[in-house]
């Protein structure tokens, strides 16, 4: 099984709606001189930013660019034919490999934060209201500044498309100098590639709107300069309130306004709009992290533990050694011996203190331990 980062997917809703998927297995090795298909590939597609742990918690991939693949799972290995399992002792082998079926396990996905657009404006801007209008995000929303504290994310669908917007707590003036936890804030923005300022006509701000802007930018540039350079949409919100509207058709930035509400929806859809298309212009973030890192799974191997008086020994490789069709087939069973005796696993249940004629248990298969002398 594959997992795939793909740009085009923005969260991980797909997998929680329908977590099981299975590739198939492999199919026996036959006698006549055919060995088994192998099991088919599968693969999972998953935003990119996804972190892929298995039960324990190991993280096996972290899949951060559209395109990179990880490995997590193979599919069962077909069985070898008679003619592949031909050598000096076995010139013409009665018996074929079974086909394995896959293995399989849970996978812990985590999509980190990531966000293609992030909210920026003054606390109390209505960031957290326009969030929760787009998106199923829902922080607390109240009418006293600092009510969010903590970066909340939204994936946001416009017409097939999706894109993950951030509401990040409100900034202040000196924000860049660490006031009102100003550099943890502006951390959540460092990610995003598109910013959406969001300015309040209203007189419930300290600042008039014009001055919320500008102070806004120096509070960017203080603290990444190229934040400045970042795309972003300005936006002034609250323009159902009376004379909001008015405000906001007379004030000039420099750059061009878009006016909403994000309490009645007014504009809301047209500037949704509006930041997929420079999400998509920008293109899907590039986060700073480490780079790739996959991390393949244990190979596969095997383990002895004592059970009443007999031997199990447990693992991938010394079941398929005694995976073949038939092992009543006298030279099957000796060619099953060598492959286990060749893993080691003779030598392992030695280690462990088994005794000639102990009984030793590999998957449905229980024999008589019979240490061979040569080495
Ligand atoms: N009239 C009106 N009120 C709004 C609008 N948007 C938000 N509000 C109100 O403004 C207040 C603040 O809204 P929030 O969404 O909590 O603002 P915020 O920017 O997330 O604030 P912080 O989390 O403190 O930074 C709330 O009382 C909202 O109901 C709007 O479009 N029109
Ligand atoms: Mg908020």
């Amino acid at each position: 099984m594959l997992l795939r980062a793909d740009g085009s997917l923005a969260s991980l809703l797909t997998y929680h709606r329908n977590p099981h998927h299975r590739a198939g297995s492999g199919t026996h090795g036959s006698g006549d001189l055919r060995a088994g298909r192998r099991g088919e590939d599968l693969i999972l597609p998953v935003p990119p930013g996804t972190v892929v742990r298995d039960e324990q918690g190991t993280v096996l991939a972290d899949l951060v660019e559209d395109g990179q693949e990880a490995v997590v799972l193979r599919g069962g290995r077909g069985g070898r034919g008679n003619a592949a399992l031909v050598d000096a002792k076995h010139r013409a082998p009665h018996f074929a490999e079974q086909g394995e079926y896959g293995d399989e396990m849970w996978l812990e996905l985590e999509l980190k934060l990531l966000a293609d657009a992030a909210l920026v404006g003054f606390p109390n801007v209505g960031k957290s209201t326009l969030i929760s209008q787009v998106s199923a995000a829902s922080p607390k929303i109240a009418d006293y500044p600092f009510t969010t504290l903590q970066p909340h994310l939204g994936v946001v669908s416009v017409d097939g498309r999706e894109f993950v917007l951030a509401d990040v707590p409100g900034l202040i003036e000196g924000a860049s100098e660490g006031r009102g936890l100003g550099h943890e804030f502006l951390r959540h923005v460092e990610r995003a590639s598109v910013l959406v300022v969001l300015l309040d006509p209203s007189g419930l701000q300290e600042h008039p709107a014009a001055d919320q802007y500008r102070i806004l930018l120096h509070e960017l540039a203080g603290h990444l300069p190229e934040l400045v350079e970042r795309p972003r949409l300005v936006v002034v919100n609250k323009i159902d309130l009376p004379g909001a509207k008015e405000i906001a058709e007379n004030l000039d930035v420099g750059e061009p306004l878009r006016l909403i509400s994000a309490a009645t929806g007014e504009g809301v859809a047209d500037l949704m709009h509006a930041v997929a298309d420079m999400v998509e212009q920008v293109g899907h973030v590039a986060p700073e992290r480490e780079g790739f890192v996959l991390h393949r799974p244990a190979a596969p191997g095997f383990s002895v533990r004592r059970e009443g008086d007999r031997w199990v020994v447990e693992g991938k490789a010394a079941e398929r050694a005694v995976a073949l069709n038939d092992l009543t087939v006298p030279e099957a069973a000796d060619y099953a011996a060598e492959r286990l005796r060749r893993l080691g696993v003779d030598n392992a249940l030695e280690a462990a203190g088994a005794q000639p004629g102990d009984e030793v248990q590999i998957g449905e298969l229980v024999f008589e331990f019979t240490p061979d002398d040569e080495d």
